[in-house]
């Protein structure tokens, strides 16, 4: 498999809970290499933007409100497979459905508040990257 990059957030409730650091140890365990991070509170325009493929959801609107209702934690995660594996390191987007042993398993209480985010494929996480980093602000090693 190829080394990919993945866009990985660390939502308002992960941060509330003091779980930066879990969460990065799970990464890092997992072989995903943190090469850009950086820590922000989203605006109104920031989280319709990067939740645009949502807008014409029900939910868009809590969605919305819960992403900037504090300070999230932005990462580019870097590896081998690094976008399936992200997305098995978080588990289902409804905790209730994740697997054992995964993150939303472990620390997220509803579909609503479910602790991250993470691209679910290439485009995607090109997309992503780019709308938080600029190139240089990424550090390959
Ligand atoms: O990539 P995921 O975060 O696992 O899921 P997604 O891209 O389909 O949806 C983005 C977020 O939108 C998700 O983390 C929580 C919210 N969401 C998705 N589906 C539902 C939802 N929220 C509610 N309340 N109900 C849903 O069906």
């Amino acid at each position: 498999m190829a080394v990919q990059r993945t866009l990985s957030i660390i939502k308002p409730d992960g941060v509330e809970k003091n779980i930066i650091g879990e969460v990065y140890s799970r990464f890092e365990k997992a072989g995903l290499k943190i090469v850009a991070a950086r820590m922000m509170h989203l605006s109104q325009t920031q989280a319709e933007g990067f939740y645009a493929v949502h807008k014409e959801r029900p939910f868009f609107g809590a969605l919305v409100e819960f992403m900037t209702s504090g300070p999230v934690m932005v990462q580019v995660l870097e590896g081998e497979d690094a976008i399936a594996r992200n997305r098995d390191l978080m588990g289902a987007t409804n905790p209730a459905e994740a697997e054992a042993g995964t993150i939303r398993a472990d620390f997220a209480q509803t579909i609503d508040a479910n602790v991250v985010h993470g691209s679910d494929g290439e485009d995607t996480a090109r997309t992503e990257i780019d709308f938080f980093f600029k190139p240089e602000e990424i550090h390959s090693r």
